[in-house]
């Protein structure tokens, strides 16, 4: 068994592992072009291949690893979840609604082109990702790219990410209670993350034990990730996170740290990310990295 210290150094290891691999597939599905439409290609470019952590790429890719998927398969769908995450972001950034400047220590795709360009860079980076799943390359059995391509579609949607999002403008009208920030974080963030741990399971076959049990651990997982994001929020260096401070406190915005205080969501964020691990008993080991990414998740700075 490797002591903490090798275990977050393999952990390291296997993330910029997942960084280049994702990557190198996102560089190919997003050939530069001169097309007149030129700018829309660079513009979802700019979005997708500038930094980030690829944290839910990183889920797909061990989700995969616990059944013996083909790397090949997984890497595209890490793709495509990071497509859609970026999507998100283009237009989280959009001055229509949270107005950022900065995101991962760049200006933001609506900065660096324009607003116009930005709002279709997102729409593209969205669609693309569909299409990735749709394609045979990405699992030769239809029915496994159906349901991928239906899991994300309800994870995405009113249901799940833009739902969540909207509840998260709704918010800064009214005063949410932490059940209610609960339920938007879940929808916001938590449900991508339940795609990208559910999909090595999708790929795989699997039973249904297995894929509730990475659904559960995801849940657990992107609320621990949310509350650690509200700490980040008030207390980190712009220069760690890449984006300004103290963007939550100024749009007036119910957060668990608003809600709990810093203390008691720091807590809180430690017991789900317990709860997260403790779902992934029936993988035994070979669940490891995914445990060792769930105390990350409590530690980054970024
Ligand atoms: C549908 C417009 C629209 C938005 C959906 C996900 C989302 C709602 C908005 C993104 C903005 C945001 C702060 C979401 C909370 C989740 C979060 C902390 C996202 C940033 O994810 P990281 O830290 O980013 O994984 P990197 O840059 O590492 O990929």
């Amino acid at each position: 068994m490797p002591s903490p210290r090798q275990a977050k150094e393999q952990l390291q290891t296997a993330m910029e592992d997942a960084v280049m691999s994702v990557n190198t597939a996102l560089d190919k599905l997003m050939p530069q072009t001169d097309l007149a439409e030129g700018p829309l290609f660079e513009a979802m470019r700019y979005g997708v291949l500038t930094g980030g952590k690829r944290l839910r790429p990183f889920l797909v890719i061990e989700s995969a690893k616990l059944f013996n998927v083909d790397p090949s398969c997984s890497r595209r769908v890490a793709a495509a979840v990071e497509l859609v995450h970026a999507y998100s972001l283009v237009h989280d950034d959009l001055p229509v609604m949270d107005n950022a400047a900065l995101r991962r220590g760049k200006p933001t795709v609506h900065k660096a082109y324009d607003e116009a360009t930005a709002l279709l860079a997102g729409d593209a980076l969205l669609t693309l990702a569909f299409e990735v799943l749709a394609d045979e390359n990405t699992h030769g059995d239809p029915r496994v790219r159906i349901e991928l391509l239906h899991t994300l579609a309800k994870a995405s949607g009113a249901h799940g990410m833009v739902g969540g999002q909207m509840l998260d403008l709704i918010g800064e009208k009214e005063a949410f209670d932490v059940g209610t920030i609960s339920r938007l974080q879940r929808m916001k963030t938590g449900m991508l993350m339940a795609f990208a741990c559910e999909a090595g399971a999708i790929l795989g076959k699997s039973g249904e034990p297995q894929r509730k049990a990475l659904r559960n651990y995801a849940y657990d997982l992107g609320l621990a990730f949310q509350v650690t994001d509200d700490i980040l929020d008030v207390e980190a260096d712009p220069q760690d996170t890449g984006k300004d401070k103290g963007k939550d406190i100024a749009a007036n915005k119910s957060t668990f740290v608003s809600t709990l205080g810093k203390e008691n969501a720091r807590a809180r964020a430690e017991m789900l990310v317990e709860q997260a691990k403790r779902h992934l008993h029936i993988f035994g080991e070979r669940a490891d990295m995914m445990r060792e990414v769930a105390d990350y998740v409590l530690s980054r700075r970024a």
